[in-house]
């Protein structure tokens, strides 16, 4: 090839260098891109999460909780006339029989009530919202929630638990158990719901309590609670352990 240092080219040579230049940059491009993927997975995993990977989704965790995450930044609502029934999704640790009369509400760590009856908790404010359930699989569908909102709950029976960075809900048989950060639970829109499309829930979507937490996928939204829990430490979550972001917020 021609002097590299030579300026006034002719277009061939033009052509020629940048081709050249295009293919080392490429190339270079390409032998890290394997290097760092060898790399990766030679790294250890962190919740079946490659640890580096893992760093990244904490990463946007931190920035989307720092720069987006506010009380009064609401999921879209939607008119009534939109609603449906979405499909039910899910069935992890709903396989037993649960009657509505036996099942109680356990609470651990908020300094108030220690167990409560869907009684207790109707005897609260009613709230709907109209928002979309979004799972990480590509499906969302909108759908009327009603029930309480978990703030009032939180106020009403577990005053101390505001003031705990985390919360726990796991269902009756500890299958299946969400973490959330504690701003995310007291978000407006966050409800444990009896209701959905204005009838009782129904078994397969968590009867007789289900989380509606629109700032977070469906993952969240757990169906059939059976216990809540306020914590300091960071507590485990389903998915969270098999691959997906803790946060998943949206
Ligand atoms: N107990 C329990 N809750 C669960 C799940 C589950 O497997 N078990 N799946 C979650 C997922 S992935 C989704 S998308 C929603 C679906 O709610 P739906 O069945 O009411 O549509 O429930 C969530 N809550
Ligand atoms: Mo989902």
């Amino acid at each position: 090839m021609a002097d590299p240092k030579k300026t006034n080219l002719t277009p061939e040579e033009q052509m020629s260098r940048w081709t050249r230049r295009n293919f080392l940059v490429g190339g270079v491009a390409a032998a890290a891109g394997i290097a760092g993927f060898s790399w990766l997975r030679s790294t250890a995993l962190d919740n079946e999460v490659p640890a580096p990977l893992r760093r990244v989704l904490e990463g946007n965790e931190k920035f989307s909780r720092a720069a987006f995450f506010s009380h009064s930044h609401l999921a879209q609502e939607f008119p009534v006339s939109m609603a449906r029934m979405p499909k039910s999704n899910g069935d992890v640790g709903l396989d037993d029989e649960v009657e509505d009369a036996d099942w109680r509400l356990r609470l651990i760590g908020g300094g108030g009530a220690s167990e409560l009856t869907i009684a207790d908790l109707k005897a609260l404010p009613k709230t709907e919202s109209v928002n979309e359930i979004k799972c990480v699989e590509g499906w969302s569908e909108i759908v009327r929630w009603g029930g309480v909102r978990f703030s009032d709950f939180a106020r009403k029976f577990a005053p101390a638990g505001p003031s705990s960075p985390y919360v726990a809900m796991m269902t009756p048989n500890g299958e299946y158990y969400v973490a959330l950060d504690i701003e995310s639970a007291m978000h407006p829109q966050t409800l444990l719901c009896y209701e959905m499309n204005g009838q009782p829930l129904e078994e397969d979507h968590g009867a007789p309590l289900r989380l509606a937490i629109p700032v977070k996928y469906g993952i969240k939204n757990i169906k059939r609670i059976g216990s809540i829990r306020f914590t300091q430490d960071r507590p485990a979550d389903y998915w969270g352990e098999r691959g997906y972001d803790w946060y998943a917020g949206l």
